[in-house]
């Protein structure tokens, strides 16, 4: 076949597939994934925010994170003095955290099953919010009572560095770089994987932020 010059051939199934990259076993990057649906999430996202404002949680230890967080769903990620937990309920309003949009469970549903994953229907969905200056130190996502199934993670806005350790804190890690539009799905043996997020890219634009919305069993 000499003619398949442009990777058009009906044979040639990367042509459209997106790309997949494997961080471990039960570990994928769903390259651009997401891509054609981030001004509807990103609308979803600021409508969330109006109702639940990000704000920055203090550790148990008593620090103020760098990354600025709010939930939807059922259920939302808490930390304080007390520890880290889920909650029905927001701290700062005492209402319960806005549902979760349409865009969002449709999203979250597509991947887990693009992953290899059946039947993951999320309670939780916590939003990250990363200026230039903030970072996600190394750590395992292990408050949720569901460590059967995958967590689906979705980057928006600026790129970033993210580590991929393994399932002991000492372990070496790898620099994966996440673009707007990249889903990770991560479940099975890789669920405990120690991970975090290095630093964002960009230039001092007052504008720039990246977000990342991680959807989670929680209950
Ligand atoms: C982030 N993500 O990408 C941070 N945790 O901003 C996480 O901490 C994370 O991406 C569990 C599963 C997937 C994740
Ligand atoms: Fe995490």
């Amino acid at each position: 076949m000499t003619f398949d010059l442009f990777g058009n051939d009906a044979d040639d199934d990367t042509t459209n597939a997106p790309q997949t990259d494997e961080l471990g076993p039960g570990a994928f990057v769903l390259r651009g994934f997401a891509r054609a649906r981030l001004a509807t999430l990103q609308t979803d996202i600021d409508a969330v925010i109006a109702q639940a404002p990000l704000r920055h949680w203090l550790t148990p230890g008593g620090k103020r994170m760098s990354v600025a967080m709010t939930n939807c769903g059922d259920v939302g990620w808490i930390s304080d003095k007390m520890g880290y937990r889920y909650g029905t309920h927001d701290p700062l309003s005492k209402q319960p955290w806005p549902a979760m949009p349409a865009s969002f469970v449709a999203l979250a549903s597509d991947a887990s099953e693009a992953a290899g994953y059946r039947d993951f229907s999320p309670d939780a969905c916590l939003i990250n919010r990363y200026t230039l200056d903030a970072r996600l130190t190394l750590h395992q996502d292990r408050d949720e009572r569901e460590l059967g199934a995958p967590i689906v993670s979705v980057s928006l806005g600026l790129p970033a560095v993210f580590l991929w350790g393994g399932l002991q804190r000492g372990d070496r890690t790898r620099r994966v770089r996440l673009e707007p539009g990249d889903v990770v799905v991560w479940g099975g043996p890789s669920r405990l994987v120690y991970h975090g997020i290095a630093s964002v890219e960009g230039s001092f634009d007052a504008q720039a932020v990246r977000y990342n919305l991680t959807f989670r069993q929680a209950r």
